[in-house]
């Protein structure tokens, strides 16, 4: 029998430098990568919240440096009896607190409060009626997004296609708890209240792909709803909203053929539709053109066939708690029904 070691080899401390240069490196690539940033915008509004954010920065970081300096005077300074330049003198005192202590916060939070108003409030305020060329609805759900055009189709999931350089009318509401749809690069955050239909204005000045999520924490998997917009030009658009307001197609292969039945007949049509088929339940996303979606479950994994049958054999393991249960269906099942839903481009 092999015993283990008692002791680890200590690792040498350039191993453990070299470690933490890869961690740290590798985590500011990854914040590279990211598309769901603040400071990269791809539209005015998000460019104004940008460079307000820049304003808010540099006016803290110059509080903060002229209190580092008082702090470093009124030490450097302290063995002196009264204030350092100033002596003994009550007034000085009192004009010190009048000016630090009141003057400039007011005047730094007025001044920060009438930009974000008279600029930024407004520019990012719900869109004036007429002035957008589209309107789609998204509601939010515990945890998904539910996408909906004007005229009640298509309807899509997770995936918001819209045309670029093109005002568009997003009407936020919800279908159970209080969600908040936040496009960092396209716009500011907007609730999604029961019982309410907030609106904001969704532009894009250059194709691309945006990463959205829920910043409103809204239970266990909040964390796990993410979404993206997609922002194309006029004819991919228009393409795409043409060929999603299709209704399925029919499946193709015998393996196919026998997923749909397999769907059609287990509880899978109770939760889920598909446009042309008896499967019209509401609960999860519409799956008509799910395999051209590229991710599932709210951005949590990607659409390839492999993760669709991890996630149809058992959701709970992929994203805990979530609505949709497991079935307990055996791997050729699991097998036909991703053979049929990988037809439904
Ligand atoms: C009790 C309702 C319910 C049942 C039954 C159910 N689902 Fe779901 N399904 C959901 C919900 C809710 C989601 C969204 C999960 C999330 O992202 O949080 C979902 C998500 C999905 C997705 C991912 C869709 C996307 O675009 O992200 C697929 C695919 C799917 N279900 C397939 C199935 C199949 C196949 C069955 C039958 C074996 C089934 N579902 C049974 C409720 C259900
Ligand atoms: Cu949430």
């Amino acid at each position: 029998m092999v015993k283990p070691p008692l002791h680890r080899p200590r690792r040498s401390s350039k191993v453990r430098y070299g470690a933490a240069a890869i961690v740290v490196g590798g985590a500011l690539l990854l914040s590279g990568c990211s598309k769901q940033s603040i400071i990269s915008n791809a539209s005015p509004q998000a460019h104004g919240i940008t460079v307000l954010w820049w304003w808010m920065l540099g006016v803290a970081a110059l509080v903060f440096l002229g209190a580092v300096v008082l702090l470093v005077i009124g030490y450097v300074t302290r063995r002196r009896p009264g204030l350092p330049f100033l002596g003994q003198r009550e007034i000085a005192a009192q004009g010190l607190v009048l000016v630090f202590g009141i003057g400039i916060p007011l005047g730094v939070l007025v001044a920060l409060f009438g930009v974000s108003d008279i600029y930024l409030i407004r520019q990012t305020a719900a869109p004036a009626p007429r002035t957008t060329a589209l309107t789609i609805h998204v509601i939010g759900h515990q945890w998904w997004w539910e996408v909906r055009y004007d005229g009640g189709h298509p309807v899509t999931a997770n995936e918001i296609h819209i045309p670029v350089r093109t005002r568009v009318n997003l009407v936020a509401t919800t279908a159970d708890v209080i969600h908040s749809f936040w496009v960092p690069q396209l716009n500011r955050k907007i609730d999604m209240i029961p019982g309410q239909r907030n609106r904001i204005l969704l532009y894009a000045d250059r194709t691309g792909k945006y990463r959205g999520q829920c910043s409103q924490f809204c239970g266990l998997q909040h964390a796990n709803m993410g979404m993206f917009v997609i922002a194309q030009p006029q004819s991919a658009f228009r393409a795409w909203l043409a060929h999603t307001s299709r209704r399925s197609s029919s499946p193709t292969t015998p393996q196919a053929r026998a997923g749909k039945q397999l769907f059609l007949t287990s509880q899978c049509a109770s939760c889920h539709f598909i446009a042309g088929t008896p499967a019209q339940g509401t609960i999860g996303p519409d799956l008509t053109h799910v395999a051209s979606r590229s991710t599932l479950a709210a951005a949590t994994i990607p659409n390839t066939p492999r993760e669709l049958a991890d996630w149809i054999h058992n959701p709970q393991a992929i994203k805990p708690g979530v609505r949709m249960p497991d079935l307990g269906l055996s791997w050729r099942q699991v097998d036909r029904i991703v053979a049929y839903l990988e037809e439904l481009k």
